[in-house]
């Protein structure tokens, strides 16, 4: 065996080299030639699993999961969508948790708070609202909605049917770094939080083209926390005849944070893009691994060498620096998100735009 590579047995390496090894390795040390290259590798080496979630076949066992236990004995009551690389790690891609959290009619799931973040991809239902921070917002398909960091958030569904949204968390970024706090249900307001704020005040405060002169909402997380799909989609509409169509995107469009211009929060990248009929994208990668929702419409996304159709509510994952690109059938919206924020300033985000 080549010395400078990683010994998986050690029954080749050289008996003087071994026995340093072990002596050295009695004090907590240990050689870095033997493990350089696995440690720096020329260019990623995702170990994510490009892999799809048809939702036709897993919304059976959300609803099962309702007969099983309820909303507040779950405190949330989601399935953990499990990139099949990382079997019992609750984990889409190396640094996002994702799954899909369902509350049937006159349940709550009660208000707690945490370090890590959460997005809310609204995938199907009505009558059900968020909470966050005292200020209430209906739910509806196609919304995309912000939990920031460490605020009280719960969740009740007011309607008659099962409501239904994708989680996104940045669980995998914080226990990177160890700082993982979490107050429960039990220290927190209750059962759930009487609004402090009526619906609709952050959106008319932040998001209406115009910032308070005397802010009180500073922070990297929007305080427009709710992205309504109506608007977002007639956004689209409105741009389809003029804009410019990225060959590798189609007309790709990132949530912002109006205070900023920087994206909706710090550590997930959120986007929404227009592929329209027929339309195929030139192969693109870039060191961060995504997760895409299909809104409306239907395709195929070619992930290195595997293909994978969609329709609305599917989703599927795309590894670091594996090249993908998509194919709409009919008039398509996907919705994505990823680490790019936090690779961008961290400095080492890289993407690649092939030709062809
Ligand atoms: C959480 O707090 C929610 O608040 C959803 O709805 C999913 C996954 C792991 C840890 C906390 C929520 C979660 C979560």
């Amino acid at each position: 065996m080549d010395s400078s590579r990683p010994a998986s047995s050690d029954h080749n390496i050289d008996p003087a080299r071994r026995d340093f090894y072990a002596r050295s390795g009695e004090r907590n040390l240990a050689p870095l030639w033997e493990v350089l290259h696995t440690l720096i590798t020329a260019e990623p080496q995702s170990a994510v699993r490009p892999h799809l979630w048809h939702y036709a076949a897993l919304r059976p066992f959300l609803l099962e999961a309702c007969e099983l236990i309820s909303a507040k004995e779950a405190e949330r009551r989601v399935l953990i969508l499990e990139n099949p690389a990382f079997k019992g790690q609750a984990k889409i891609t190396q640094s996002l948790f994702s799954g899909l959290q369902i509350i049937m009619p006159g349940e709550v799931a009660p208000p707690h708070r945490h370090s890590q973040a959460a997005l809310r991809f609204i995938i199907e239902g009505e009558g059900a609202y968020t909470a966050v921070d005292g200020e209430r917002t209906t739910m509806r398909p196609g919304d995309f909605v912000v939990t920031p960091s460490w605020t009280w958030h719960d969740h009740g569904n007011t309607g008659t049917g099962p409501m239904v949204w994708l989680d996104g968390l940045d669980i995998h970024i914080v226990k990177l770094f160890e700082a993982s706090f979490r107050e429960g249900a039990a220290a927190g307001p209750g059962e759930a939080t009487t609004p402090a704020q009526p619906e609709g005040y952050s959106a008319a405060r932040y998001g209406a083209n115009l910032l308070p002169v005397e802010d009180d909402r500073g922070g990297p997380s929007s305080p427009v926390f709710s992205y309504p799909y109506a608007r977002t989609r007639a956004a689209l509409e409105a741009m389809r005849q003029r804009a410019p169509w990225s060959r590798w995107h189609g007309l790709k469009m990132k949530y912002a944070n109006p205070v900023t211009g920087d994206y909706a929060m710090p550590t997930i990248a959120t986007f929404i893009q227009l592929l329209p009929k027929s339309f195929k994208t030139a192969p693109y990668r870039s060191t961060s691994s995504t997760v895409f929702v299909c809104v409306e419409g239907r395709g195929r996304t070619r992930i290195g060498e595997e293909s994978f159709a969609w329709g609305p509510h599917d989703i599927f994952v795309a590894p670091s620096w594996v090249r993908h690109s998509h194919e709409a059938e009919e008039d398509a919206v996907l919705f994505s998100f990823s680490d790019q924020g936090v690779q961008e300033k961290l400095g080492f985000f890289r993407e690649e735009k092939a030709e062809g």
